[in-house]
């Protein structure tokens, strides 16, 4: 699924992240970036053992919650690994949405100081965080929407969902921006 926005795209699709050519790539990490299940560990094992020594060398305290750092992306196609630490859900009173739209507003602005034409992003938390698919699209995709007709970039945005269920929960969301 695709929509246009000005003079940016936001594209949905199904399928594995470490496969698409775009100039950086999004990780759900952990605030210790010490690499783990899912999607880090598919980045991770895609990237090369290099991407560890990189993350520790650059980073050694981590990153908090809500933020994102950048690396090199090794032997993935990209350029550039954003590495996005999203909430734990916790029902929701604990500031999730806030974090979740923090860590995506980190990367579109990482996005924008590497000169990145294209960027794209898991469904950060979606998966050992819990953070519930249809809460995380509504944020995910309110925030680079309102970046995106602000700032004009990154051209392209892609949303890589692992699953059905979430690139259903994600296209319903995406269909309501159409007027806007
Ligand atoms: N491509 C795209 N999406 C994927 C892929 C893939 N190759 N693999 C999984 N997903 P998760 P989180 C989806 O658990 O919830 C890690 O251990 C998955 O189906 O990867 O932010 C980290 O080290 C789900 O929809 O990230 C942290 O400790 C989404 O990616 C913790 O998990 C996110 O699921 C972060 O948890």
């Amino acid at each position: 699924m695709l929509m246009q926005f000005q003079a940016c795209l936001i594209e949905l699709i199904q399928g594995d992240i470490t496969q698409v050519k775009v100039d950086a790539v999004v990780n759900a990490a952990n605030s210790h970036l010490a690499g783990g299940g899912g999607v880090d560990g598919a980045i991770h094992r895609a990237a090369g053992p290099g991407l560890i020594q990189e993350t520790k060398r650059l980073y050694p305290e981590g990153c908090p919650t809500g933020s994102a750092v950048a690396t090199r992306a090794g032997n993935m196609p990209a350029e550039y690994i954003f590495h996005a630490v999203g909430p734990v859900w916790r029902g929701g009173g604990l500031d999730e949405e806030e974090l979740l739209a923090s860590a995506c507003l980190s990367c579109l602005e990482l996005a924008r100081e590497h000169n990145c034409q294209s960027i794209a992003f898991p469904a950060i938390s979606t998966g050992v965080y819990r953070y519930p698919v249809d809460l995380a699209a509504e944020t995910m995709l309110k925030t680079i929407h309102q970046f995106i007709v602000e700032h004009q970039v990154p051209g392209r945005v892609v949303i890589v969902l692992f699953d059905q269920g979430s690139f259903g929960a994600f296209s319903r969301v995406l269909e309501t921006f159409s007027d806007s």
